[in-house]
């Protein structure tokens, strides 16, 4: 099999009512999706995507930059092309857009791989569980009231959830406090609250607020301040009870080594286009269970399923609803838990009549 083509589609998706958290105001997300043909009819999909669609130009410069590594080449060989890309972009970088650019075709070259095989990727990777909990990430922003705070924790209970990620990042550590024990109040003990402040904190406001919050039992204290504070992670993840859960922002399994080395994650975040994709995305994976830390993907939700499906270290799905409208399957939410697809590759497929409605460029 050989890959005959690379195609690129620009899409702006809008984040309606816009949300905020401590560091980000987001009105929409602009994606590169991303397909490969083969000349046996196959064809893999991906997809990178930024903030907005400032810079959405650039991300797809970067993903075109990579055809002449992936045409004429059998996506099977994807070791083999990832090794070629890594040594070509060593003089630009192995962080930013060259890495998520390569997220995009690595996906694509997997999705061919799993429809070649007509199995879904879990299970060529080896399943180790037929479906991931899920904890909904669509909500609880930083701009919400506590009024509507509390209503959106109610919805997600009844649309099936069984976990939930509020952001934090208030001036005031009381309102923070404040926001979380409305929330919980309003879900009960038994169902996992999560928190991410987004990098917004410094290491004494942080251990000052996660020290009022230990009342409230989360499930996990996220990205407390700037991710590239090793040091600071370390330093609050020692001083709290509550896990301590980094790294969607870092790059590469060097990056996940670097934040596991400092001890910087209780748990590990990789996100699937930072890492480059699912090919660097299980090596980083895999040396966070040489360290006894669990990952949980960062958003990519459908993208992500099926690495959960294969990695037995990965403990929750960030369930994000941004991308769904771009797919022909919907993830299957049953009493907290997704189900891993069933179509082969991915598993999820662009639906071309959506993607025409939000294509730009
Ligand atoms: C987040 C930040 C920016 C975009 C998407 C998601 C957040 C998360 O940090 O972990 O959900
Ligand atoms: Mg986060």
């Amino acid at each position: 099999m050989k890959i005959t083509g690379l195609g690129t589609t620009l899409v702006e998706l809008p984040i309606d009512p816009p949300l905020e958290t401590s560091i980000h105001d987001i009105r929409s997300v602009g994606c590169v999706l991303t397909s490969l043909a083969t000349d046996e009819g196959l064809v893999g999909e991906g997809y990178a995507f930024t903030l907005s669609s400032i810079r959405l130009d650039v991300i797809d410069a970067m993903v075109r930059s990579l055809e002449h590594h992936v045409v004429g080449r059998d996506p099977h060989d994807i070791e083999a092309i990832w090794a070629d890309i890594w040594r070509d972009l060593n003089f630009l970088g192995h962080k930013g857009i060259t890495i998520i650019g390569v997220s995009a075709v690595d996906v694509a070259c997997w999705d061919i791989v799993g429809k070649a095989a007509g199995e879904p990727l879990h299970k060529l990777w080896g399943e180790c569980r037929d479906g991931v909990k899920a904890y909904a990430s669509g909500g609880l922003w930083l701009s919400l009231g506590t009024d509507e705070l509390v209503a959106q924790a109610k919805d997600f209970i009844e649309e099936g959830f069984r976990a939930m990620k509020i952001r934090l990042g208030k001036p005031d550590i009381a309102e923070d406090v404040a926001r979380v024990a409305a929330v919980r109040e309003a879900i009960g003990p038994e169902i996992d609250l999560m928190s991410d402040s987004n990098q917004g904190l410094t290491v004494e406001h942080a251990i000052e607020l996660g020290t009022q919050l230990a009342p409230f039992n989360l499930a996990w204290f996220e990205e407390p301040v700037p991710y590239y504070d090793f040091e600071g992670h370390a330093a609050i993840a020692a001083a709290l009870e509550v896990p301590v859960a980094s790294g969607e922002t870092e790059y590469t399994s060097h990056g996940m080594q670097g934040m596991i080395e400092a001890k910087a994650a209780d748990i590990l975040m990789p996100d699937l286009q930072r890492m480059g994709g699912y090919t660097e995305f299980r090596k980083a994976a895999a040396l966070a269970a040489e360290h006894g830390i669990p990952v949980s993907p960062h958003i990519f939700s459908e993208q992500s399923l099926v690495l959960c499906g294969a990695l037995a270290n990965a403990i929750y799905l960030e369930h994000m609803p941004w991308f769904a409208t771009l797919y022909n399957e919907e993830m299957k939410l049953a009493d907290g838990v997704i189900a891993m697809p069933e179509g082969p590759g991915v598993g999820f497929t662009f639906d071309m009549d959506a993607v025409d409605n939000h294509r730009i460029g």
